[in-house]
């Protein structure tokens, strides 16, 4: 119950954060929770699979259509489990790859030296330019010349612009690497049309389901089209050249996972259908419409944005000019009821811990209803906050207009009926 106040009296700007709807809450907290499943639908290493086996169906036929794609598996715990199976199965461990630096907006499983895809693989990172914050193509051309490497990765956690597809895969192409996306962010996006679509350009496509797909938190990977492996690996029996879908669908379970989470693929099910609804479209548009909004809103106050605004969810603000720290910004909002994310920004001088910046975004407050109206209030209440810091009165003051606000866009009536 402390969770559920806390989410209905709070604004919620963490970018890759949403609020699910009733049905799709209701199914990830239903009974499917106790089923194991270990392999895929008709071919099960346990009994009493034929429920999860319609839902698990119903979830990759939805996928599929809602992306357009030939091949979905719904069955990643995560984004991050996505994004290990689809590098695991592509490139061998040593292997070099590229992928946009944390530190410049990418994820951790790009290539950070913390995470397995640091560990395992030789990574070249690239960067957004200096000028524009968005990714420096020139830099992304001569790495990928200079270190030939087996796959480029490209998407983001903090890049508030669309991903272009289409010049990283002129870039890969011409140096012989695969293209992997990861829309985690702007899946949702993606999903309406609102975002460039990745199917046509990359040979693999990882995403999460939550972010501003709305789904319950966890991942999934797609082809495009599902075509024979190039790396020639054959079925024991037939000697028939396996289909990467096949490969994916080994790598991620057993290669990575074991039993599948059945009451989130469910809910991966519930929510897709969802998306699939027209009444999606329009929300996405809202998101999208909500974080423009904001970053105007954000420039007349002289704040200053990474890239100079936003295409999608995502503004990621640099608050070097106000004299205040990534931290320092997410605890006093947090004081004042607005949750964000301390962020690096893109040659960032301060540490992860510390950061000169915050991403905030619209998903979640979108969900709950609010538009541009309510977003030009929510900057002046960071404003607020921000311009004051050390002051509690005015902190404890916002603190109430945010509940009060938050009162006119209530959250799972459902709950408290
Ligand atoms: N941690 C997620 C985010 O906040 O963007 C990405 O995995």
């Amino acid at each position: 119950m402390r969770e559920i106040s806390r989410e209905s009296n709070t604004l919620e700007l963490i970018a890759s954060e949403n609020f699910v709807s009733y049905p799709v809450l209701e199914m990830a907290g239903g009974v499917m929770t106790n089923k194991y499943a270990e392999g895929y639908p008709g071919a099960r290493y346990y009994g009493g699979c034929e429920h999860v086996d319609e839902a698990e169906n119903l979830a990759r036929e939805r996928a599929k259509k809602l992306f357009n794609c030939e091949y979905a598996n719904v069955q990643p715990h995560s984004g991050s489990q996505a994004n290990m199976a689809a590098l695991m199965t592509f490139v061998n461990v040593g292997d070099t790859i590229m992928g946009l630096d944390l530190a410049h907006g990418g994820h951790l499983t790009h290539g950070s030296p913390v995470n397995f895809s640091g560990k395992l693989y030789n990574v070249v990172s690239y960067h957004v330019s200096k000028d524009t914050g968005r990714v420096n193509f020139d830099e992304v051309q001569k790495l990928a010349k200079e270190h030939k490497p087996k796959l480029i990765i490209c998407g983001g956690s903090a890049y508030p612009r669309f991903i272009e597809f289409e010049q990283f895969h002129e870039i890969a192409s011409e140096n012989g690497a695969y293209l992997m996306a990861d829309i985690a962010h702007p899946a949702g996006l993606v999903a309406t049309g609102i975002h460039p679509s990745p199917m046509s350009y990359c040979d693999v496509i990882t995403t999460t389901t939550h972010k501003t797909l709305r789904g319950p938190r966890g991942g999934m990977i797609m082809l495009g089209k599902d075509v024979e492996n190039p790396w020639n690996i054959k079925a024991p029996k037939s000697g028939r050249i396996k289909m990467v879908s096949e490969l994916l669908n080994s790598m991620v379970m057993p290669g990575i996972q074991g039993g599948p989470l059945m009451h989130i693929i469910a809910a991966k099910a519930v929510a897709f259908g969802e998306a699939l609804k027209p009444e999606f479209n329009s929300y996405a548009q809202q998101i999208v419409n909500n974080a423009k909004a904001m970053a105007n809103k954000l420039l007349t106050r002289d704040y200053k944005l990474v890239s100079g605004g936003t295409d999608t969810h995502v503004i990621l603000i640099d608050l070097t000019n106000k004299g205040v720290s990534g931290k320092a910004a997410e605890n006093a909002l947090e004081r004042a009821g607005i949750t964000v994310n301390k962020n690096m920004v893109p040659f960032d001088q301060r540490s992860p811990f510390i950061t000169s910046g915050i991403r905030v975004g619209t998903p979640a407050i979108t969900t709950r209803g609010m538009a541009e109206n309510e977003m030009n209030q929510i900057v002046d209440k960071i404003d607020q906050v921000i311009s004051d810091i050390d002051n509690d009165i005015t902190i404890n003051r916002v603190k109430m207009e945010v509940k009060s606000l938050c009162e006119s866009f209530p959250l799972y009536r459902e709950l408290h009926d």
